[in-house]
């Protein structure tokens, strides 16, 4: 997969080079390479922002560099009178907003099968509008959000979604039998997990998981997905799934005592 990220602070994605996906680099599964939007300058401050049309408090990014920067990355824009080659196909750029819409597993899945990924990394009070308009007739234009919460920048947003999407991508993580364990995979949060000593501080590992049954091992860690989900995610669960009493009935008991 290839993968630009334009943004004014490229030494941000240095952690890029080690761990998990600094591996898949080296290996060949991901082509990654960050730009400067401030190369794409001509004034003698790299100007990026401007004050806003309109009035009201801070800065906005202006469009001509994030015009050349994109111009510099993408396919070529279809000359005037051509058919356009159109919004359904080459790269899809990703803005990172607050005003996007919400970035999931799903989303991580489905951008882990596109060849080519463009993030563009604003900052200050965000990027002018039409480079957003101009560009979602040359391509695929996502305005993505992390979460209900305002960050200083596009750039953490980047990672989180690089590293959720680099992950799934075949061959970068080793074992993909861990990939489908995970919480949100199967819709439900991941049970807990325990290793040696089996007593720690005076607490035991639920003794089910040394007895070896793995039948009751594997409805153990059902119950507690359940229990855990429907504890703090409930909108996460399916309407048949919500109520308490739908549970398998062999379950009922470790419900009962754990809860009181
Ligand atoms: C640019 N401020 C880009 C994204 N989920 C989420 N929260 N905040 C953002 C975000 C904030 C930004 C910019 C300037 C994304």
């Amino acid at each position: 997969m290839r993968i630009d990220i334009i943004s004014i602070f490229p030494e941000f994605f240095g952690v890029l080079d080690i761990s998990l996906l600094g591996r898949a680099r080296q290996a060949g599964l991901i082509d990654l390479a960050v730009h400067n939007l401030r190369d794409f300058t001509h004034d003698r401050h790299s100007t990026v922002d401007d004050t806003p049309y309109g009035g009201g408090a801070g800065m906005v990014m202006k469009p001509e560099p994030w015009g050349e920067a994109l111009d510099s990355i993408l396919p070529a824009a279809p000359e005037p009178g051509v058919m356009p080659t159109g919004a359904g196909t080459g790269p899809v750029l990703i803005f990172p907003s607050p005003a996007g819409e919400q970035f999931t597993q799903a989303m991580a899945r489905e951008l882990a099968a596109e060849p080519h990924l463009v993030f563009g990394c604003g900052r200050y009070e965000g990027i002018d509008q039409r480079v957003v308009d101009h560009f979602a007739g040359r391509g695929r234009v996502r305005l993505v959000s992390l979460g209900d919460y305002v960050l200083n920048g596009g750039e953490v947003a980047v990672m989180a979604m690089i590293e959720a999407i680099g992950r799934l991508i075949p061959g970068v993580v080793g074992n993909p039998e861990s990939l489908v364990e995970e919480s949100h995979e199967d819709g439900l949060l991941e049970y807990p997990s325990y290793t040696k000593p089996a007593s720690w501080r005076g607490l035991d590992v639920p003794p089910v998981l040394l007895s070896g049954n793995h039948g009751a091992i594997a409805t153990w860690r059902r119950e507690k997905q359940l229990e855990r989900t429907r504890a703090v995610r409930p909108d996460l669960l399916p309407a048949d799934m919500a109520d308490a009493e739908l549970l398998p009935p062999a379950n009922s008991k470790a419900r009962r005592g754990s809860r009181g």
